[in-house]
C-alpha cells in the first residue's frame, strides 16, 4: 500500500471517497443536511476533484453534535471512545469500530517501521493514557509489530528515569516538550550511558528542528515527527520515515488537500495552506473535508525510501495560534527558530502578550543555562540584545527578552503551554 503506483493509488482513493460519502449521507442526519443545502449528493462524486464540491466539516460541527450524534454506526458497532484535549468548552468526541481499530493500528505500526523500530525493541511509552488518542493509538500499533510496551503514562518524571534505566527501553514515545524535560533531566543526573534508547517517536504538538536536535543530543536517539488528530482517528494519519524530508500521509485511508484559509480554495501541490483532511475508511465517524487549522503543504514527489504517499511539511503552527501583533503575523515556532540558536539559552520558554494602552506587546521569557550570568550584567545585557535584534530580523517586530534563572518556567508533560495571552485579560 505505501508504495502503489500514484495512478492506482488514485483509483483506491476515488472508490474509497465515494464509498464513504454514501455512508455519510444515509447515516448521518446532520451531514445529509449539510449535502443538500449545498446542493450535492453522492452521485456527484464521479472524480476525486469533486470532493472539493463536498462542504466542509470544524470543530464547530462536532461540537453541536456532542457527544456522538455524527457517529455512522449504531453503538453496538463501537468498540472504543476517545476526546480531543479541548481546552474551552466540552471535547469532541470520537468512536472507532472494531475495523478502525485494527487500521490504527496498522498506521501507528507503519509509522514506527518507517522509524527503524523492530519486533525486539522495547518502547517506553510516556504519552497520558486516558482520553488522548497519543498513548493507546501507540500502544495498539507498537504491539502489533511485537514491540514489548511499557504503559507509563506521562508524569512522575523521577519514575520515568529508573525504568529507563531499570526496563532499558529502546524507543521513547512522547509530545516533545515532554522528550525535551526527560531529556533535560537524563542530562543533569549523567545518567546517558546507562540508556538503551535509540528511537524517539514524537508529535502531538509541533517541534523545530533545533528542538528536535536538542533532544537527539540529550537523549541519544533519533527521533521521528509524527502528526494526527482525534477527530480523524488520532497519531496515525502521517510520519516521518528514517530519511525525513516529510511525513507521509497515509493516502490509502486519508485523502490530504491543502486550502487557502481565507477564500476556501484549494492550493495546488507545493503552496502552503490549511491542511483538509478526508477520511476515507472510517466507518464510526467519517469525515468529509476536516479544516484541522494546521498550517503546511505537500510533496507529491517520490521520496528516496520509496514510498509514494504525499508528503506533508511538518506542521508550522495553526491558523488558530498565529499571532497578530501590532498587525504582524507571528507563529510561535518562528520564535523558538530564533531561540533554538542562541548557545547560551535553554529550550525552555513562554510567550506572554499584553495590552498597554492601545499596543500590544509581546514579551519573551526565556531561562538561561547558566544563572550565574545574571550577576555579568554587560553579558547580560549583551545575549538579551542578541535575542531581541535576531527577532526583530526575523519577525519585523520588537520584543522584550527576559533572561531567567534556569529551571523557573513550568515544564510540560504533556502538550506544552507557551503562550500566555493577556490582552483581554
Ligand atoms: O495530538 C494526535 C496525536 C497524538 C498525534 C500523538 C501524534 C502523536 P489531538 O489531541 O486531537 O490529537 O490534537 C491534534 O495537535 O491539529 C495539531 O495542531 C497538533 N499536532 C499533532 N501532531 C502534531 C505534529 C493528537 N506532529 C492537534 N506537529 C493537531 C504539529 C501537531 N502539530
Amino acid at each position: 500500500m505505501e508504495t502503489m503506483p500514484r495512478e492506482e493509488l488514485r483509483k483506491l482513493q476515488l472508490e474509497r471517497l465515494q464509498n464513504t460519502v454514501s455512508r455519510v449521507y444515509d447515516n448521518v442526519p446532520y451531514e445529509r443536511a449539510k449535502f443538500d443545502a449545498a446542493g450535492v449528493s453522492p452521485a456527484d462524486i464521479k472524480s476525486l476533484d469533486d470532493l472539493r464540491r463536498l462542504p466542509f466539516t470544524t470543530k464547530d460541527d462536532l461540537r453541536e453534535n456532542y457527544p456522538c450524534d455524527l457517529f455512522a454506526v449504531p453503538r453496538r458497532d463501537v468498540v472504543r471512545i476517545h476526546a480531543s484535549s479541548g481546552t474551552t468548552g466540552k471535547p469532541t468526541v470520537v468512536g472507532y469500530t472494531r475495523h478502525d481499530m485494527d487500521v490504527w493500528s496498522e498506521l501507528i505500526a507503519r509509522l514506527a517501521v518507517a522509524a527503524g523500530v523492530v519486533p525486539e525493541d522495547t518502547a517506553q511509552i510516556s504519552f497520558g493514557y486516558g482520553l488522548f488518542t497519543g498513548a493507546f493509538g501507540l500502544h495498539q500499533g507498537l504491539e502489533r509489530i511485537g514491540v514489548a510496551v511499557i504503559p507509563m503514562s506521562s508524569g512522575n518524571s523521577e519514575k520515568q528515569l529508573m525504568i529507563m534505566q531499570d526496563f532499558e527501553p529502546t524507543v521513547l514515545v512522547a509530545t516533545p516538550s515532554y522528550a525535551i524535560y526527560l531529556g533535560e533531566m537524563v542530562r543533569k543526573a549523567g545518567i546517558r550511558d546507562k540508556l538503551k534508547l535509540r528511537i524517539g517517536l514524537f508529535g502531538g504538538e509541533g517541534c523545530t528542528e533545533g528542538m528536535r536536535r536538542k533532544i537527539e543530543e540529550d537523549l541519544g536517539i533519533f527521533a521521528t515527527d509524527n502528526y494526527g488528530m482525534s477527530e480523524l482517528i488520532g497519531p496515525g494519519v502521517s510520519g516521518e520515515c528514517s530519511h525525513r524530508c516529510g511525513l507521509h500521509v497515509a493516502e490509502d485511508h486519508f485523502f490530504a488537500e491543502i486550502i487557502d484559509p481565507e477564500t476556501c480554495e484549494t492550493l495546488p501541490y507545493g503552496e502552503v495552506g490549511e491542511l483538509v483532511i478526508t477520511s476515507l475508511t472510517k466507518e464510526a465517524l467519517p469525515i468529509i473535508r476536516y479544516r484541522t487549522r494546521d498550517i503546511a503543504s505537500l510533496n507529491p514527489e517520490p521520496c528516496a525510501c520509496g514510498r509514494t504517499h504525499v508528503r506533508m511539511s511538518r506542521v508550522t503552527g495553526r491558523s488558530d495560534d498565529m499571532l497578530i501583533i501590532k498587525g504582524v503575523n507571528v507563529f510561535p515556532s518562528q520564535i523558538e527558530s530564533v531561540l533554538m540558536e542562541i548557545t547560551e539559552i535553554g529550550p525552555h520558554y513562554q510567550l506572554v502578550l499584553r495590552r498597554e494602552g492601545f499596543l500590544d506587546t509581546l514579551e519573551v521569557n526565556v531561562e538561561l543555562i547558566d544563572g550565574s550570568v545574571l550577576e555579568q550584567y554587560s553579558k547580560l545585557i549583551g545575549i538579551q540584545e542578541g535575542i531581541r535584534k535576531r527577532l526583530h530580523s526575523v519577525l519585523g517586530l520588537d520584543t522584550k527578552v527576559n533572561l531567567v534563572e534556569p529551571d523557573t518556567i513550568e515544564r510540560s508533560q504533556g502538550k506544552a503551554k507557551r503562550v500566555i495571552d493577556l490582552r483581554n485579560a
